[in-house]
């Protein structure tokens, strides 16, 4: 035999997915992987020997698909997040791996029910709302569409905190999501980086003479990673999360620990590890810590770092990055990627900077979230030049660049070269992410049409003016696998025996259903679907807070972050409003309602906090009256998360979109209802505008300013004590709650926060509340003609198709990462 020549390695056989077979192999995983045996096995055991024999499955088909990509050559799309809110995933890695009979069938021969083991994985909660699920939709619609992707973000020990109510106030606890140990992640320990912060810039010359920058990290730390395959549907590719871990350098001081000082010697390594902890639980506010900038950087530049590796493994050099890497910014917080990208070329590859500036603009794309002013990231220069004393020069250097071209090409005036500058000057001097973001990409989307029309005139305009072409929009999307097929099987299996199973593969091919939309039989069917979803509901609220819902009431629910600007203060005011109504004219037909509300408060939102204490107050108060006969009930169910979203979403009947026009960038509950067959009460924002456009005027329901309306109150100053005072409904409401009816035992702790809407109403809730309170009694309307009601919602579920992610992420690969 040839000592030198490699021997040819066999393939492991594929495996069978027969239930015997899946059967003995989860014995044989519980045996000798978890150590158990199978008569004492707990069913925390039983779960991760499932997850074991099936992410073997997964393992096939991801190997294939890494190895596809580098035979190819094809381009590779890198989808930079800070947060990915994926929920559980067996479900989702079963369903999509099309083994779920297989599967349900070998667990019960071994007498497990494989619906009790799926309860029990833990929900990864690494995001916050909206933001991080999209992430959480695009891998899963990425590796649907086949677009080789890899998504990158942190591996948060905690997510987001579990909140718990406590005589009905936000009460913040830990969240520990890998108490159990996570089975589907793997440790790849080749793929480590070191990471730096602080430090000094030294300049030395190079052979040719050129000045060579040397950043001397002082602090350095080990980016770590851990890999999830992500499953496509129906298997046809796999991709991967890459979630990075940070790690210390030396673990242990062995200085210090020789000289006793043992707590001293883990100094590091708790430093290290602090750095990813904890996510930060501010939705659509920045954070501001330092150690939030650190996360940002550490991130970046690990991937950056990975993405540079695996690039130079397959070609020569960078002149092809372009062409084979896409790089997308999930809003700001990955910004300082821009710098970084710069940085490795220059610093590390030997670029010069105009080669590697354009190199890095030509890879990179920005997708921006939101337009609240408060919500853009700035970071303090002080802070900014202390951590990442390298990145400041070149963001200096990209300014003067950029500034240059405006001045010279464009003639823009100071003012707008004010706007457009990467520091803001207005105050104390900072960095603006935003700005960094545009200008070192070649692509700045928005999430919907609207949204993306406002970021032309207000926060880009000055650098849409200089970039005209840049800005373009993608509306967001779900993934219909999740939010439909595995959410709610009733509704799916309904589907299917009318229009049979297209719409599995392509979710516009649902629109079929349209010719069901008035037909009594599948109404009916419609119905009994939903009211079992409704059940469902109930005995979870049941079981969890001890009280009883009637499921033939009409279940309006308002489910998401709370904040202002989203309005649930809105929704309970008119539910007090209803209240005194339905107390003053007991003689009236008034339709049985349960108002649902869930979501989570940043913790340091003191409004947010108070408006979940008012729904708590209200609710007590409205379900103990006896006076309302079971007409209305108010409950706010605790820890929102993924998934009491797929318990939530498949119930509803009615779905609360009722954020002030301009605010919202897009919204995604709004569509995951819709697409489960329920009514949407909404404003003309975000992507309430384009839902209206699918499913038709008549089959939603509208109401109140419109942005512009909005912005010209704003501007021209608004009157809100005399709109309050000529609305009889809404003066008595808020007088009730300012005055303590809800809080007997603190009568002033909804004073401020009415007399807010009294002086400024900035949030439109006194201007809206007629418009609102009036589409309200349109729905009871039609509740009252099921026919009607039935034939709207089911246009909704038959119209929504072209809210899939999976459209979303075709047009990113055609019109901004040309890949897939
Ligand atoms: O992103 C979603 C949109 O559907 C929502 O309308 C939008 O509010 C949401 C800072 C954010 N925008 N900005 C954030 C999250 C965390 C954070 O630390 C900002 N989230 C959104 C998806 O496009």
């Amino acid at each position: 035999m040839n000592p030198v020549s490699k021997p040819t390695i066999p393939s492991p056989a594929p495996r069978s997915s027969r239930p015997e077979i899946l059967a003995e192999e989860i014995i044989e995983r519980l045996t000798y992987r978890i150590g158990k045996d199978a008569k004492v096995a707990k069913p925390h055991d039983w779960l991760t020997a499932t997850i074991l024999v099936v992410r073997d499955r997964i393992i096939d088909k991801w190997m294939e698909s890494t190895r596809k990509v580098y035979a190819t050559g094809d381009k590779r799309v890198y989808y930079l997040s800070l947060e990915f809110l994926i929920g559980r995933l067996m479900r989702d890695a079963v369903t999509n791996m099309g083994l779920m009979e297989q599967v349900r069938d070998a667990l019960a021969s071994l007498g497990v029910d494989v619906n009790v083991i799926a309860g029990l994985e833990p929900d990864a909660a690494l995001g916050n709302g909206g933001l991080g699920r999209l992430a959480a939709c695009f891998m899963e619609s990425m590796a649907t569409v086949e677009v080789p992707a890899y998504g990158y973000g942190i591996r948060y020990v905690h997510g987001l905190f579990r909140q718990q109510l406590a005589d009905g106030w936000q009460v913040e606890l830990p969240e520990s999501w890998l108490a159990h140990g996570n089975p589907w992640e793997f440790e790849r320990r080749e793929s480590a980086y070191e990471i730096g912060y602080g430090g000094t810039v030294d300049v030395a010359n190079d052979a040719e003479g050129k000045p060579r920058y040397v950043w001397k990290p002082a602090e350095r730390v080990i980016a770590a990673a851990f890999d999830t395959p992500v499953v496509g549907w129906r298997g046809k590719r796999v991709n991967t999360l890459r979630l990075w871990s940070a790690q210390p350098i030396d673990p242990i001081l062995l200085d210090a620990f020789n000289a006793g000082d043992h707590i001293g010697a883990l100094r590091e390594s708790n430093k290290a590890e602090s750095l990813t902890r904890v996510l930060y639980p501010a939705d659509a506010t920045p954070a501001g810590q330092e150690l939030r900038l650190r996360q940002e950087f550490f991130f970046s530049s690990a991937s950056l770092q990975d993405i540079l590796r695996r690039h130079l493994q397959q070609y020569d050099d960078f002149s092809s990055l372009p062409d084979k890497v896409a790089i997308q910014l999930n809003d700001t917080h990955p910004a300082v990627s821009v710098a970084e990208l710069t940085r490795l070329l220059c610093d590390v590859h030997g670029m010069d900077f105009e080669q590697a500036f354009d190199i890095v603009r030509r890879t990179i794309s920005y997708t921006n979230h939101t337009l609240l002013p408060e919500a853009l990231e700035t970071w303090p220069i002080p802070l900014f030049e202390r951590l990442l004393p390298r990145h400041m020069q070149l963001i200096y250097a990209i300014n003067a660049k950029i500034l240059l071209e405006a001045r010279r090409e464009k003639n823009f005036s100071d003012t707008e070269i004010r706007a457009i500058s990467l520091i803001d000057e207005s105050g104390d001097r900072r960095v603006r992410m935003g700005n960094l973001a545009f200008v070192g990409s070649h692509s700045i989307n928005g999430v919907s049409a609207l949204h993306t029309e406002l970021m032309k005139v207000t926060v880009f305009a000055d650098l849409h003016k200089l970039y005209p072409n840049r800005i373009n929009n993608k509306t967001n999307g779900i993934t219909p696998r999740r939010w439909l097929q595995q959410c709610n099987p009733g509704l799916t299996s309904l589907i299917r025996e009318a229009i049979g199973e297209e719409f599995m593969d392509d979710a516009e091919k649902l629109k079929p259903l349209e010719k069901f939309a008035t037909d009594p039989g599948f109404q009916e069917k419609f119905g009994s679907v939903k009211r079992a979803n409704k059940v469902a509901l109930s005995n979870l609220v049941a079981s969890r807070m001890g009280v009883k819902l009637d499921p033939s009431a009409m279940f309006d629910i308002q489910i998401k972050r709370i904040h202002e600007y989203k309005r649930q203060l809105l929704n309970v005011i008119e539910a007090v409003a209803l209240y005194d109504q339905i107390r003053s004219h007991p003689e009236l037909d008034w339709v049985p309602r349960v108002k649902l509300f869930a979501g989570k408060a940043a913790p340091s939102y003191h409004n947010a906090k108070l408006i979940i204490k008012l729904i708590n107050d209200v609710a007590r108060t409205i379900n103990n009256d006896p006076a309302v006969r079971g007409l209305l009930k108010v409950v706010f169910v605790p820890n929102y998360n993924v998934s009491l979203a797929e318990v939530m979403v498949p119930a509803a009947d009615l779905s609360e979109q009722i954020s002030t026009a301009g605010m919202e960038a897009s919204g995604t509950g709004n569509m995951k209802f819709a697409l489960n067959g329920a009514l949407t009460i909404g404003t003309l924002d975000g992507a309430n505008v384009e839902m209206r456009d699918n499913v038709g005027a008549d089959n939603i329901v509208i109401f109140g300013l419109r942005a512009d309306e909005v912005a010209d109150a704003r501007t021209d100053g608004h009157n809100p004590r005399s709109i309050i005072e000529s609305s009889r409904e809404l003066s008595q409401a808020l007088a009730s709650i300012a005055g303590g009816v809800f809080s007997p035992d603190d009568r002033n702790r909804y004073a401020q926060l009415i007399d807010g809407i009294y002086s400024h109403d900035w949030f439109m809730v006194a201007a809206d509340f007629d418009a609102y309170a009036a589409a309200q009694r349109d729905v009871d309307q039609i509740w009252n003609k099921p026919a009607s009601w039935y034939a709207k919602t089911i246009n909704n579920t038959a119209r929504m198709g072209w809210f899939s992610s999976d459209r979303t992420i075709r047009q990113y690969a055609d019109e901004i990462w040309r890949a897939g």
